[in-house]
């Protein structure tokens, strides 16, 4: 027997534990330990019945993952678990399966093979594939209609979203909800079922539906995976494979969702997604920082400023259940900030998301206060001041004087230098960059800054700290706009480029949000403000190379007082509704300054927008990658997809770039050099690593060389 898979006999009634840590993935090994297991069972005539169960925090959370990229290379695939799961269900004595954490995946296609299934109540079942570009392939998609029924079915398969155990209870996936010892009471139930004859879930057909209304099931279900799902295909192959299952005979059914998760398990969209689900858990492993590394506790915040973002962070605290303090100067911006916590938690409440009670509880965790006298307390400070060097330094001192010895002094600044900050306080080590996305509560990455003198603890700290505020965590280096923002600068300088050689300004949106992107980044731009980066950069004026070409576009529209949504009137107009249309006469204007500069005016490619705007990422993060700021490509990716709205089913632009091939993307990059100058310089690593056939995902620092994570 596989060492994965244990038996005991308890009182007749035969208990496999599946042990196969961190999470029982359903590996070919632990497959073959049930299989051989349960038919021993079935000729041993002590035993009555089984119980399945799985050691540890979890039953089974799908198949080995890892596995996919074998098969992948081997282009050989056989017919997976599906015999398996046959010959499960085709036990004489009676498998009940007893899920607690989860059920997963491949752990709930093995599951729904039993013919009963009880579970903890803290348990959640799911059918989460297409999160993994692949969908269900072990006839998921051919049982779960037949618990579950068909709308169930399909918006569980397609969506990725699990049920919680009360739910499965209610939708006839579990059959009990045990209290107490699940085992024991898995062991309960299988002595009381022993004697009934037993039921295959593939020979179910009563909820399988009828055609007519199945077909409205299954148009509203693609509606939905083309709006939600944009660009993705596992969405839309997982309700063609549910719909399998109400026009084919089981077994022609797994036929066809065989053919159909093979068909996703060898396309990119799968390769790029496995790789987000690995790069995921791969930015929280920092090189220098072992995971047993101390952590400080941070069992209460303060917030400095109470504006959007300051407001926002507030918010996360609270959400995540830490007391936090809300500082302003005045009352009159104290209230405003208040007001709006206020009008988003009133606002997720009549949107059903949470009730009044949470509303109100996480509302009276957030402290208002004028003055530093209560920041002792706290473990952590978090500055959310207004962007300018003088005030952050006037801040810091200040803080310096007023917090404990071990309180966490960040700050969520996007372009000052976190040393410099560090540098206003006698304790540097504890000083460190905690960079929130807008709006900050809804928002996944955390940009985790470490200045030259952060310390590993306080890393550590930050690090874990941001998985419970719910986000996702990305260590950095200092540099001028960190990761994420330094690379969207010539992003959206190539965006502004192209609308000056004559590209259309909604040819560019659309090229890009068909690329994938969550929005164009004219659109983008008009959302965040163009007066934030035009008064950034007529500060930074003095630094700009001579002779360089540099966008004037933007810096037009602002002298013109159009900074955006907030002004109605930015690359677009817009009305009282925000409905946005093309403003003729901004076309007209563009075009006009755009010969005066002596700029020709040519048809440009969304093919071209493309390649000119992710390239620009690209080559930009290549340096970031060699200079060590970023600690590895995946770290990047992740910024992109969570920051940045970049496709996840692209995997991140780094990832991107290797699979259209370093080569091309740097022959192209200089083409687009020998064309527009200086600014599309090769990073030295692109150039490298195409003229060594390489790709980013290989490449690693030499140790020492890490910015992000030096020590
Ligand atoms: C599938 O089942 C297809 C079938 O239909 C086909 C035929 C059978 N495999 O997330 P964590 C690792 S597709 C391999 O940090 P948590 C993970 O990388 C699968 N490894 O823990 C990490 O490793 P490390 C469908 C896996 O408590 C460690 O386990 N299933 C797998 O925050 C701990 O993971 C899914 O998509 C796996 N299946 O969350 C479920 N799962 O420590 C994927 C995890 O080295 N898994 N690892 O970084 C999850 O959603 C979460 O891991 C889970 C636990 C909720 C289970």
């Amino acid at each position: 027997m596989s060492e994965l898979v244990r038996v005991e006999n308890v009182d007749g009634v035969a208990v496999v534990t599946i042990d196969n840590p961190p999470v029982n993935a359903l590996a070919a090994s632990v497959a073959e330990g049930i299989d051989t297991v349960i038919a021993a069972v079935n000729r041993d005539a002590d035993m009555r019945a089984i119980v399945v169960i799985g050691a540890g925090k979890t039953f089974v959370a799908g198949a080995d993952i890892n596995a996919f990229a074998k098969m992948r290379e081997s282009k050989s695939c056989g017919p997976g678990h599906l015999p398996f799961l046959l010959r499960v269900e085709d036990s004489a004595k009676p498998v009940v399966m007893a899920i607690h954490g989860t059920a997963l995946g491949g752990g709930l296609e093995l599951a729904m093979a039993g013919h009963y299934r009880v579970a903890a109540k803290d348990a959640q079942v799911g059918q989460p594939e297409v999160r993994l570009g692949i969908i269900p392939g072990a006839g998921g998609t051919q049982r779960l209609p037949r618990l579950a029924g068909v709308a169930k079915a399909v918006e569980m398969c397609a969506s990725g979203e699990p049920v919680r155990a009360a739910e499965a209870l209610k939708l006839g996936i579990v059959d009990e909800l045990i209290e107490g010892d699940l085992r024991v009471g898995a062991v309960a139930f299988a002595r009381r079922v022993a004697t009934e004859s037993v039921r295959k879930t593939r020979d179910r057909g009563e909820k399988l539906g009828e055609a007519a209304t199945n077909a409205a099931i299954f148009a509203t279900a693609r509606e939905n995976a083309g709006k939600k799902q944009r660009g993705m295909m596992a969405p839309l192959a997982a309700i063609n494979a549910v719909e399998a299952a109400t026009k084919l005979p089981f077994a022609e059914g797994c036929v066809r969702e065989r053919e159909l998760f093979l068909e996703c398990l060898f396309s990119e969209q799968s390769s790029a997604l496995i790789h987000v689900f690995f790069g995921e858990r791969e930015v929280a492993k920092i090189p220098g920082i072992p995971k047993e590394t101390s952590v400080r506790a941070v069992k209460s915040a303060a917030v400095v400023g109470a504006g959007t973002m300051g407001g926002g962070i507030a918010m996360v605290f609270a959400n995540a259940g830490i007391p936090v303090l809300l500082k302003e100067m005045e009352q009159a911006a104290l209230d405003r900030g208040l007001a709006t916590i206020r009008a988003h938690y009133a606002n997720s409440v009549k949107r059903g998301r949470f009730t009044q009670d949470i509303a109100d509880a996480r509302m009276a965790l957030i402290t208002p206060t004028l003055s530093y006298d209560d920041f002792s307390g706290a473990d952590m400070v978090i500055e959310a001041a207004f962007e300018g060097m003088a005030l952050k330094k006037e801040i810091f001192g200040e803080l310096d004087r007023v917090c404990k010895p071990g309180s966490i002094l960040a700050s969520n600044t996007s372009t000052l230098s976190i040393d410099e900050i560090a540098s206003a306080t006698a304790r540097p080590e504890v000083v460190i960059g905690t960079h929130f996305f807008s709006p900050a509560n809804v928002m996944r990455l955390l940009e985790v800054v470490r200045g030259a003198a952060t310390s590993p603890e306080v890393i550590a700290t930050c690090m874990q700290l941001s998985k419970r505020l719910g986000k996702i965590g990305v260590l950095v280096g200092n540099c001028r706009g960190f990761v994420g923002n330094r690379m969207f600068h010539p992003y959206r300088r190539e965006a502004q480029f192209l609308v000056e050689e004559g590209a259309g300004i909604e040819a560019v949106d659309k090229a890009l949000y068909d690329f994938g992107m969550a929005m164009g980044p004219l659109s983008v731009a008009d959302l965040a403000g163009l007066d934030i980066g035009w008064r950034i950069r007529k500060e930074h004026r003095h630094l700009d190379k001579p002779g360089v070409r540099r966008p004037f576009a933007e810096d037009k529209l602002c002298e013109m007082g159009r900074f955006g949504q907030k002004t109605r009137a930015g690359w677009y107009k817009y009305d009282e509704q925000r409905r946005v249309s093309v403003d003729v006469e901004i076309v007209e204007l563009l075009r006009g300054w755009s010969l005066e500069a002596g700029i020709a005016q040519r048809e440009i490619s969304s093919e071209e927008i493309v390649e000119r705007c992710i390239y620009a990422l690209v080559n930009e993060g290549a340096r970031i990658l060699e200079e060590g700021y970023a600690l590895r490509a995946v770290d990047i990716d992740i910024i992109y997809l969570n920051g940045y709205g970049f496709p996840a089913y692209r995997g991140g632009p780094m990832w991107y770039a290797d699979t259209v091939g370093l080569k091309k993307v740097y022959e192209r990059v200089r083409e687009f050099q020998a064309r527009h100058g200086e600014t599309w310089e090769p990073a030295p690593l692109l150039k490298r690593l195409a003229e060594e056939g390489k790709t980013f995902a290989e490449f690693r620092l030499e140790t020492g060389q890490e910015r992000a994570g030096r020590r």
